[in-house]
């Protein structure tokens, strides 16, 4: 039998998407600079100029699982890194903000069979919020670490295929695809015949 295990190696071929929320941007600026010096130290090219990484900035969280699933979608990039920071008010609207972008990011993930980083952080004041993007830690670090690994991992599982030749389309119903095709489980995603 097989170990399968992502490394943090071999990245001169990987592209990443990072989606980022304007809302709290004091934040989420401060993730991705967190998940830039990760990307460079371990061989990534995180200039947007360059072939790695792209930037798509958006709204808020909540507009983050439609942007996330399109981008995973389009067979460009090994993983999809969401930034965003949903910190609690005097209203519910955190809970739904919060409840929704948990949600469609892991639906995203499991309908196209690329990674998508759950990098949303979830507190209950801005203090916290900031200890975890730079002044204690620096969470963004840790989500390039995880799409770092479940890239390598995807592409180790997939048999090697570069990402670019898992082509897949939306047809709205379910069935199980095969190993060879883009994902393990029953999806909404079938492969392109
Ligand atoms: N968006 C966030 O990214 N974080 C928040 O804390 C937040 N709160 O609490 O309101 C938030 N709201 C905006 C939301 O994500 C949408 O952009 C907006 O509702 C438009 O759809």
């Amino acid at each position: 039998m097989t170990v399968f295990e992502g490394t943090f190696t071999q990245v001169d071929s990987l592209r990443f998407a990072i989606v980022i929320a304007r809302f709290n941007d004091l934040i989420t600026g401060k993730l991705i600079e967190g998940c830039q010096d990760c990307l460079k130290r371990h061989g990534v090219d995180p200039n947007p100029e360059g072939t790695q990484v792209d930037y798509v900035w958006i709204p808020g969280c909540f507009e983050i699982p439609l942007v996330a699933r399109q981008l995973a979608m389009s067979n460009r990039y090994d993983a999809v890194i969401c930034l965003g920071a949903v910190i609690k008010g005097q209203t519910p609207h955190f809970d739904y903000v919060a409840s929704e972008v948990s949600k469609g990011i892991a639906a995203a993930a499991f309908q196209t069979g690329v990674p998508v980083i759950f990098g949303v952080l979830t507190t209950d004041t801005m203090q916290q919020a900031l200890e975890r993007a730079g002044i204690k830690s620096n969470k963004g670090w840790e989500y390039a670490m995880n799409a770092l690994e479940m890239a390598s991992l995807m592409r180790q599982i997939k048999g090697g295929m570069n990402s670019s030749s898992n082509n897949y389309s939306i047809t709205g119903t379910t069935q199980a695809l095969p190993i060879s095709s883009n994902s393990f489980v029953e999806s909404d995603v079938s492969p392109e015949v």
